[in-house]
């Protein structure tokens, strides 16, 4: 075990000493992703999904100097109730700081990878990764979730990336980075409120038993970095692609006009596009966000199997 600053719950503990499957859980999408209080719901309910799938939920936080594996219902509960100007949105680099300062901070995918491995836990559900923003030709606005899954070994279930981003320069820069994105049961790449991007999967695969096989491989090659498995959004949730994009391109208008820019981009764009849909987008991030959870406890049941 690491000399990490970490607290499990006791719940987490028990799972990852009896070997059995945990799922890692983020805390941004929380306290910067999605309003009080659908988000505590979202994140009790995500809970929930992985325990009746038959896995152990480990929702990732940083409080008062220590990385929390596991979040009991009380800090649940005032983490989502935390302004999104009083936790720090944490990536690799403001871990260490936010840590040494005990501020709160809520852990975006790539730090949610980072403690996830420093925990031992392999599988992470979130919602949709970060990736390359448009205009980031002009901005240099790549998420360091990307060079996350280049180095660090935890497999990742996301609807796509979010689809406020350059997709496609998302998928270019993945493949750049060798990480593996693989789409789940279908040929095409999903984006995120919609099952369908138009642009064609590097990979497919169609069982969790199979992503546990490749999570597998990759150790025994000594390849370093996780994997993305793309899981499109159930098709009751969906916006299709036609119907979200003139809202998302009204939202990418406003952040320009109104100068938003790095860390706020994202959660002001998620925040334009749920007032722009008269909340239908958040339904959909939520359902979206339940349905990886129960890929991701089926991918870590796989996972515990003995090989
Ligand atoms: N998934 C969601 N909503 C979110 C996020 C993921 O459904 O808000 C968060 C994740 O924490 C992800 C972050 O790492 O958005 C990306 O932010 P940025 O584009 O600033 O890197």
């Amino acid at each position: 075990m690491s000399e990490a600053p970490l607290t499990f719950s006791p719940e987490v503990a028990e799972a990852l000493a009896d070997r059995r499957p945990v799922v890692a859980l983020e805390s941004t999408i929380i306290t910067h992703g999605m309003p009080w209080p659908q988000n505590l719901d979202m994140a009790r309910e995500v809970e929930a999904v992985i325990r009746t799938a038959g896995a152990t939920p480990a929702t990732i936080a940083v409080m008062g100097g220590q990385i929390h594996i596991g979040l009991t219902d009380t800090t649940l509960t005032a983490l989502a109730r935390t302004p999104p100007d009083q936790a720090m949105k944490l990536s690799r680099a403001d871990l260490a700081v936010c840590l040494a300062t005990g501020r709160t901070g809520a852990t975006t995918v790539a730090a949610t990878m980072i403690c996830a491995d420093l925990a031992g836990i392999r599988v992470f559900a979130t919602g949709g990764i970060g990736g390359v923003h448009r205009g980031a030709e002009l901005s240099f606005d790549v998420s360091a979730d990307l060079q996350e899954l280049a180095q660090t070994p935890v497999t990742v279930v996301a609807a796509g990336a979010k689809a406020i981003l350059d997709l496609p320069k998302t998928w270019e820069v993945l493949e750049t980075l060798g990480v593996p994105v693989i789409a789940y049961g279908q040929d095409e790449l999903p984006a995120f409120w919609s099952r369908r991007s138009g642009i064609p999967a590097p990979l497919r695969m169609d069982s969790p038993a199979e992503i546990a096989a490749a999570a597998a491989m990759r150790a025994r090659l000594g390849l370093k970095g996780g994997q993305l498995v793309a899981n499109p959004i159930p098709a009751e949730a969906e916006i299709t692609q036609s119907e979200i994009l003139p809202v998302i391109l009204k939202a990418l208008d406003e952040a320009e006009t109104q100068g938003v820019a790095a860390k706020s981009v994202t959660p002001f764009l998620l925040q334009r596009i749920f007032e722009l849909t008269d909340g239908r987008s958040l339904g959909s991030n939520i359902a979206l966000v339940l349905n990886n959870a129960r890929l991701a406890a089926e991918i870590a049941i796989e996972m515990a199997k003995p090989a």
